[in-house]
This record gives structure tokens, sequence and C-alpha cells, in this order.
């Protein structure tokens, strides 16, 4: 943990780590691949590291957090479906103490009323949602500018 080279916890939920092999018309054809090098470019460019992690456990994605809690400074998180329902995810998220960036790749707000709803957003400092691939560096940009890293040099 330094304020100068700040690390980053990139978190994935559960079926993302399928991204870019189905339903290309609603997240696109980008992979997981591709966007954690987006994100490790994003934070790079400005001197942080990224830790990446996916699970399609619920009680795997709350040991990554604790596990990283003393090493981070802060999270981009994609919790898939868990978003909607993890009462456990918002606990550890509140838990760590670390500052988190929400995102999602499709607009959860046009789409079901059960996407409407983020268990998780009350403890992030807020919600990116619906720009696709380009919403997590984003969400980089702003949760390395909460920890007041500069900006990258042109
Ligand atoms: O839009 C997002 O990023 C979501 O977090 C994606 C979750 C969904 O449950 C949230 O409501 C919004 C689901 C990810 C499912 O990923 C798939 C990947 C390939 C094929 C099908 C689903």
């Amino acid at each position: 943990m330094s304020a100068e080279h700040p690390v980053i916890l990139l978190v994935h939920g559960p079926n993302l780590n399928l991204l870019g092999e189905r339903k290309p018309e609603v997240y696109g054809t980008t992979t997981l691949l591709d966007i954690e090098a987006d994100v490790a470019a994003a934070a790079g460019a400005r001197g942080a590291a990224v830790l990446c992690f996916q699970s399609n456990h619920e009680g795997a994605l709350i040991d990554f957090l604790h596990e990283n809690r003393k090493v981070a400074d802060g999270i981009v998180i994609n919790a898939g479906a868990y978003t909607h329902t993890s009462v456990a995810l918002h606990d550890a998220i509140e838990a760590v103490n670390l500052p988190a960036v929400e995102v999602h790749i499709s607009n959860t707000h046009a789409r079901e009323g059960f996407r409407h709803v983020s268990m998780i957003a009350p403890v992030c400092l807020g919600q990116v949602t619906g720009l696709g691939r380009q919403g997590y560096t984003v969400a980089t940009h702003l949760l390395l500018d909460h920890l007041g890293s500069p900006a990258a040099n042109p």
C-alpha cells in the first residue's frame, strides 16, 4: 500500500469469465482478459498496479478482498449477479474499508427490474454502468483521482 504506487484490486463475479463468448448484443465482444489489460494500462500509466481476480463463488470473492485488504488501496468491482443479491459482499466491501467503484458493462437500469437494485452501491464511491468496456477505464481513473494519485504525463 502506497500513495505513490497504489494497488488496485480488479474483481469480477460470476459468469464474467465467459465475456466475449455469448450475448454480444448485451456485453459486447470484449473478453475479461481485454478488460484486465485495459485497467492495467490505465493504472500503469499512473504508476498503479492491479491485482485481478474472478470467481463464480461468493465466498471466494470475499476471501480475495479479505486476503488483499492490507496490500490494496482501492477496488474496481463488477460483482455480476451478486451485485443484486449479496449482503455478504456489501459487508465485505465495508469491512475491508477500501474505496470501491462499482462497474457494469450493460446499463443495468435499462434492464429487468431486479438489476436496478445494487446491494453494494451504498458501500461504493459510485457506480459506472452501461459504458461497456470503457466504463472500467473511467472507474480506474475515478478511483485513482480519489486516492490522490497524480495524472499520467501526456
Ligand atoms: O452488465 C454487467 O456488467 C453485469 O454486471 C453483468 C452480469 C449481470 O448479472 C449484471 O446484472 C450486470 C452478468 C454477467 C454475465 O456474463 C455473461 C457472459 C457471457 C455470456 C453470458 C453472460
